[in-house]
């Protein structure tokens, strides 16, 4: 599973950083929501879910976190700790977001509006899911 993962350009000067980041420039389709998740309880697992088509980036803007990120084949584990760094996230992946430190600040970019109907939320039906498309 190929891990893609950006670091975003740092506008920075004496006063501190700045990250900018434009549709179809620095995120590779149309930001359609802005979502993110703070106070997050200590050992908490989030996600646990795929979706038919949404594609994402995560961006740990302060703090950090865990994303396991799930094909159906292999598992890979991705530390989020940095504010310019973001993680794409395609449809067909079972994600886990875990290890929230207590100041983390989980942003997400995502490419639809929210549609329930897009989860996949049971992992039987992922497996079917991603192999329908073989
Ligand atoms: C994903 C991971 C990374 C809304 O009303 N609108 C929204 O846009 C979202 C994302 C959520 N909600 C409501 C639905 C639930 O009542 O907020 C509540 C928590 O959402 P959920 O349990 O889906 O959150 P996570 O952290 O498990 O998953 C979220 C996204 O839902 C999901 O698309 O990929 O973050």
């Amino acid at each position: 599973m190929q891990v893609i993962k950006y670091a975003f350009q740092q506008h920075g000067d004496e006063r501190g950083q700045l990250v900018a980041l434009e549709e179809f420039k620095d995120i590779p389709f149309k930001i359609k929501r802005v979502y993110y998740m703070y106070d997050t309880v200590q050992g908490v697992h989030r996600g646990l879910h795929a979706h038919r088509s949404l594609e994402q980036i995560l961006i740990c803007i302060h703090g950090s976190c865990k994303i396991l990120m799930d094909n159906g084949i292999e598992k890979k584990i991705v530390s989020l700790e940095k504010p310019y760094e973001g993680l794409y996230i395609s449809n067909d992946i079972w994600r886990e977001m875990f290890d929230f430190s207590l100041d983390a600040v989980l942003l997400v970019l995502a490419s639809e509006i929210y549609d329930e109907n897009d989860y996949i939320r049971d992992y039987d039906e992922f497996i079917s899911f991603v192999n329908a498309k073989k």
